[in-house]
């Protein structure tokens, strides 16, 4: 859709007030959590803006030929912490994804139980912010489809993921956030699966996160949890992310 067809659509919403049309619109659509949220008319205008000019951009996709021959591990190359390693030991048919925090219906999701949602494969760069990448095929389940079933309340802003490792000699746990527009972005993953292949240990087994717009950092691996929050404030050092606490930026879009 063109920017000036979309200006064109929201203009005959906002006079309409239908918003039930925005379902039959792929480029608009989100879910009923976000349409809902879109009832509340202090929201309309903040939607407007954000219809008009979308954070929702796809990143670019690659080829098989294009996937690099070793998906170079970095930060954490294993969990840690009795949890983990006993999960671990067992190959993690024991594991259970946390969800909870500010949404309607809190959930324990197994490996099964998110193989099981709605999925997606895609071929996309990984960007370090030290300067190297790697291309890979990455599969998991759509952040959006546990976001759909879990419900997350109104006041909703960010989804924090708790990991299962403390990165170097600093005793803290790796942690991430995301806002609600990177969470329903639909490259957003859980992914489970590398090249094909279940996800290897190194690159963050049994799941991790894949936001693809956003620099390596972001995406964390070793997922225990997603807590789902107003604000960050109160978590760790306050900044939304293990390395966020130590100085980079929160969004870190490529
Ligand atoms: N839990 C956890 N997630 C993490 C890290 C980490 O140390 N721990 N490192 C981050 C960084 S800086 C990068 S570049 C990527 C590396 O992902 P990879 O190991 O699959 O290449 O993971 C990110 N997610
Ligand atoms: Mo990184």
């Amino acid at each position: 859709m063109t920017d000036n067809n979309r200006r064109r659509l929201l203009k005959g919403l906002l006079a309409s007030g239908g918003l039930l049309t925005l379902t039959g619109c792929d480029k608009l659509s989100r879910s009923d959590w976000f349409v809902d949220t879109l009832r509340s008319s202090e929201k309309l205008s903040n939607f407007a803006q954000h219809a008009i000019t979308p954070r929702k951009a796809m990143a670019k996709e690659f080829t098989r030929a294009d996937i690099s021959p070793i998906h170079r591990p970095n930060g954490s190359t294993n969990g840690s912490g009795q949890e983990y390693q006993r999960l671990a030991a067992n190959n993690f048919a024991d594991y259970a994804l946390r969800v909870d925090g500010l949404v309607k219906n809190p959930a324990r999701l197994s490996l099964n139980d998110l193989k099981a949602l709605p999925s997606r494969t895609q071929i996309t760069r990984h960007d370090c912010v030290e300067g190297w990448s790697v291309i890979g095929e990455w599969t998991g389940a759509k952040l959006s489809a546990v976001l759909e079933q879990v419900q997350p309340l109104p006041s909703a802003r960010y989804l924090v993921f708790h990991c299962a490792d403390s990165y170097g000699s600093t005793g803290s746990r790796y942690y991430e956030s995301i806002d609600m527009e990177d969470a329903y972005h639909p490259q957003t993953l859980l992914a489970y699966g590398l090249n094909g292949e279940t996800l290897p240990t190194a690159n963050g087994a049994p799941l991790r996160l894949r936001v693809e717009r956003q620099l390596g950092y972001k995406m964390a691996k070793f997922i225990m949890a997603i807590e789902v929050v107003e604000n960050f404030e109160d978590i760790e050092g306050g900044n939304g992310g293990f390395w966020e606490d130590r100085g980079y930026a929160w969004y870190a879009g490529i």
